[in-house]
């Protein structure tokens, strides 16, 4: 299988296929690095971009980074972690009192599809916790998640939170979720907010440019 075979192969959420092909490639001698930067990334980027249209769903993209993860994992062990380029780290959680998380999950897969780092806390998480990760793992952007109008409360009390230990003043917050808005976003302090897992990537890379 050639480069943009595995593109369409992501393209097409094929999981067997890219195994195979990612299998194949290594088996040939191609470098890591160019399976995932050649192979895999662009066909998730056309992803992103038909997603962000409304011309691909949900669950085409779950599959679509399903399919592109599978060749990830086979290919990362074989990849020293300080070779493997960074665009940043974005520290990803939903907010306490939410257990909702396929939104969340997608933008993360999304993210990391497109070179971020991403630390992923969870459901439910509290400002307490939000905060302590931040400490630990000093990420470049913070993203919270909330799929309810009780639970997006708890993006206010979490900014607050970073602000009142000074974490806001080097790290992005952006926020997203159905309920949230952008002129929420501005009124509680957020850095950003995105409408969907495209435009959550664009505005990271907005974040770290
Ligand atoms: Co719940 N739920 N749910 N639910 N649930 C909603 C959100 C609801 C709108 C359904 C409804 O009544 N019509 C409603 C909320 C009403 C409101 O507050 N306005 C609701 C409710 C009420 C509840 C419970 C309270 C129900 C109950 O128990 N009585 C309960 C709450 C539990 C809790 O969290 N404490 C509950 C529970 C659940 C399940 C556990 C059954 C399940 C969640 C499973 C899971 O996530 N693992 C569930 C589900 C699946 C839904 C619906 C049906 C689908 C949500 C979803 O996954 N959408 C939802 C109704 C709906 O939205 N149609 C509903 C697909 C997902 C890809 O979209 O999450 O919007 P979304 O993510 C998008 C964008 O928002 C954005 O990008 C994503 C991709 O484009 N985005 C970000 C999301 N996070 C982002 C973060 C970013 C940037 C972008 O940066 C950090």
């Amino acid at each position: 299988m050639d480069f943009k075979g595995m593109n369409e192969h992501v393209l097409k959420g094929n999981v067997e296929e890219v195994t195979r092909g990612t299998q194949e490639m290594l088996e040939s001698g191609a470098e890591p690095l160019r399976i995932i930067s050649e192979g895999l990334i662009p066909g998730m980027n056309v992803v992103g971009g038909l997603f962000k249209k409304g011309e691909m769903f949900v669950p085409e993209v779950m599959r679509s980074a399903k399919a592109m993860s599978a060749g990830i994992a086979l290919v990362r062990p074989l990849i020293a972690d300080s070779d493997i380029p960074t665009r940043g780290t974005v520290l990803m959680g939903t907010v306490r009192g939410d257990l909702h998380d396929i939104g969340k999950n997608l933008v993360s897969m999304m993210l990391e599809s497109q070179g971020f780092t991403v630390i992923d806390l969870g459901v439910n998480i509290t400002p307490e916790q939000f905060v302590a990760a931040a400490e630990k793992h000093r990420p470049q952007i913070i993203g919270m998640s909330a799929l309810l109008t009780t639970t997006m409360l708890a993006m206010r009390e979490t900014i607050k939170a970073l602000q009142e230990v000074n974490l806001t003043d080097g790290i992005k917050v952006m926020i997203g979720g159905a309920p949230v808005t952008a002129a929420f976003a501005k009124e509680i302090g957020a850095d950003g907010y995105a409408p969907d897992a495209g435009s959550a990537v664009e505005l990271c890379e907005q974040f770290v440019a």
